[in-house]
């Protein structure tokens, strides 16, 4: 059994997709990152930084979205999520689930935060590097890896709809609204949007009620 420690509305949300794509059984732990005392200390035995997502697999414990990522995907490759070792499509799918948490993200919330910096210096390099090279790579497939979906594209995805509609941290170019949109099509994205917006409004998130 799969144990999902998640906030509604988070950077965990993308392995909530994940989790209704793999169609294996879970079940969520709310962890209230938003609570005005902070996080209870024990869940520090889960996740270091005391934040979501984390995973527990039969009582084994996966933490960060890449890594939770390749884990699932390894163990229920029936999904058809990951290429299978030996697939060239593998490089690139390992490459973009770890840019998505080693590049973009850290630059989009840089940006969001307002903090100005030189990509020298990073190990993420520049705000204009990301944007234009996920433009580039998106202008010249249908998907992040390749030719078909794959678990990278749910970070990737879930992370261009957080900076577009939440941070506003991401320029609107037509290539990553016409991506999201081949995404937002698929029935586990929508199981995982519904089911996100009611944990939202039962934990009494603004916005949500
Ligand atoms: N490197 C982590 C980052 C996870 C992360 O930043 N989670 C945020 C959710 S938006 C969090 O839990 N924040 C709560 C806090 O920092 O107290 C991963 O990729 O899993």
């Amino acid at each position: 059994m799969i144990t999902f420690y998640h906030a509604p509305w988070s950077r965990a949300s993308g392995i909530f997709w994940l989790l209704e794509e793999l169609g294996a059984p879970y079940r969520i732990e709310h962890v209230d990152i938003r609570a005005p005392g902070g996080v209870p200390e024990e869940y520090r035995a889960i996740q270091p930084n005391k934040k979501v997502p984390a995973i527990d697999h039969d009582g084994v414990v996966i933490t960060e979205r890449a890594a939770i990522s390749i884990y699932l995907c390894d163990v229920f490759p029936e999904a058809g999520l990951a290429p299978a070792v030996g697939d060239r499509m593998r490089a690139q799918y390992l490459t973009w689930l770890v840019y998505a948490d080693a590049v973009f993200d850290p630059v989009l919330a840089a940006k969001a935060h307002g903090h100005e910096f030189m990509g020298r210096g990073y190990s993420y390099g520049s705000f204009s590097e990301m944007a234009n090279h996920l433009e580039r790579t998106l202008s010249s497939r249908p998907y992040i890896a390749g030719d078909r979906f794959t678990a990278a594209d749910i970070q990737i995805g879930a992370g261009i709809n957080y900076a577009t509609n939440v941070l506003k941290a991401l320029p609107e170019r037509p290539v990553f609204k016409e991506y999201f949109g081949r995404l937002a099509t698929r029935p586990a994205f929508q199981r995982y949007s519904q089911k996100d917006f009611e944990m939202a409004r039962a934990t009494g998130m603004a916005g949500a009620v």
